[in-house]
């Protein structure tokens, strides 16, 4: 059996006391913590093989083009993909969906075409969409979603037409935990040709992901949800897609020569990573991936799915809370409200007792108007929570409506 306990001592910023209080972390929907090792990569990249990648013939730049590109080979394996050619770094899940949604959308969208996307998607996963059909004269279609918090999915033959050039959904709701069900919203394309984006921010860390397997054409996450460095993430891509694409950025690294009349791109993956790579926290990245694996991914996942279960019977009989969504299956995240207090009142107050929650729309506004409230408590999980403390912020909620009479 797995025992967080034994996996906590790896992450240093949760040794910390808050406000004199043993620091309870469950905002790890907006960023996990780090374990050491990955840490240690980063600073051990700086101290030892910092050179830039691709380009030198001298022993530290092959050091660390060689790091690199093994950190491409890892995250291949960790999502089945078939060829490193289709992995691409990019600087997180936002800058991933903005290079499709640019540069699929240039190729592939046209006037009068259609982007599907769903309404429990984060800005990250509407906001590119707006702007690529803005530009290319396109209409943005909306799948619904029910008063549970899960995908209406009954209709999706009608909104998935022969003007729909691409479906952009994510796996599981930052806001509300939904599992959506992506590999009937794949298939249902499919049938029709139609290429699917999946946002796997949130997925990728608590479920399998097995691009060939689910057949998604592009998925997207990032390496700060994953105990890994802030600023690098992961565009997965169909290659037969990618070859069709026009460059996101150009400039160095990305092409293959250069005249002041032409200019010819490099191949995949290096044409999508113009510039000098975040070679650092890619390495840092890696070696996340490493700690998880070496945690044991499918025991982690089952011990975080008995957690939320816990925590949601623990919640839902604490007075004074309402969840905010139900969905018949749920990761990583529940969201909450307290009778009479303000989400951010209630979060100001709770943190105060160490305990750290997120309050607000969490960059998903379109699903706050669905439900008519302006934000929520989020409280959620990694693999190093306890059920001590659940039980830290069910106290916290208590306290919080006795200092509220
Ligand atoms: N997609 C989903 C589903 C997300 O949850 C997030 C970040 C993003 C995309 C964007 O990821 P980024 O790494 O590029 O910023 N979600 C959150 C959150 O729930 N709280 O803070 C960030």
């Amino acid at each position: 059996m797995f025992d967080p306990q034994k996996v906590r001592n790896d992450f240093p910023a949760l040794q910390q006391d808050i406000y004199g209080k043993p620091l309870v972390y469950l905002d790890n929907a907006a960023t996990t913590q780090k374990p050491r090792i990955v840490i240690d990569a980063v600073s051990g990249y700086y101290e030892s093989i910092n050179s830039n990648v691709h380009r030198g013939v001298h022993y530290l730049s092959q050091k660390a083009t060689e790091a690199y590109e093994s950190a491409r080979e890892r995250v291949r394996r960790l999502l089945n993909a078939g060829h490193s050619r289709e992995i691409i770094f990019t600087r997180g899940t936002t800058e991933s969906i903005n290079l499709v949604a640019h540069s699929f959308g240039r190729a592939f969208i046209h006037e009068g075409d259609e982007v599907l996307i769903s309404a429990l998607e984060h800005h990250a996963n509407i906001v590119p969409w707006q702007m690529a059909c803005a530009e290319r004269k396109a209409m943005l279609k909306v799948i619904p979603v029910d008063d549970n918090g899960d995908l209406i999915l009954e209709n999706l033959d009608q909104l998935l037409t022969e003007k729909t050039r691409i479906v952009a959904v994510t796996c599981v709701s930052n806001a509300l935990g939904t599992v959506v069900p992506v590999r009937e919203i794949i298939r249902m394309a499919h049938t029709r040709d139609i290429p699917v984006l999946i946002d796997g921010a949130q997925g990728i860390v608590h479920m399998k992901v097995d691009v060939k397997e689910l057949d998604c054409d592009f998925f997207c996450f990032s390496g700060h949800k994953f105990y890994g460095p802030m600023g690098v993430g992961v565009l997965y891509g169909k290659e037969r897609f990618l070859e069709q694409m026009p460059p996101y950025q150009t400039g160095g690294e990305m092409i293959s020569t250069v005249t002041f009349d032409k200019v010819t791109f490099n191949e995949l993956p290096f044409r999508f990573e113009a510039g000098t790579p975040n070679v650092a926290d890619v390495i840092g990245l890696d070696k996340a991936i490493g700690y998880v694996s070496d945690t044991g991914m499918e025991e982690v996942w089952k011990y975080e799915a008995e957690l939320i279960h816990y925590a949601l019977q623990k919640l839902q009989n604490t007075p004074g809370v309402r969840i905010i969504g139900h969905p018949m299956e749920r990761m990583g995240v529940i969201s909450f409200l307290i009778e009479g207090i303000h989400p951010y009142d209630a979060g100001t107050i709770i943190d105060r007792m160490g305990v750290a929650i997120r309050t607000g729309h969490h960059c998903a506004q379109p699903v706050m108007d669905r439900f008519g409230i302006p934000g929520t408590l989020r409280a959620s999980f990694a693999l190093y929570n306890t059920i001590g403390e659940v039980d830290r912020l069910c106290e916290a909620i208590n306290l919080t409506r006795k200092m509220f009479g």
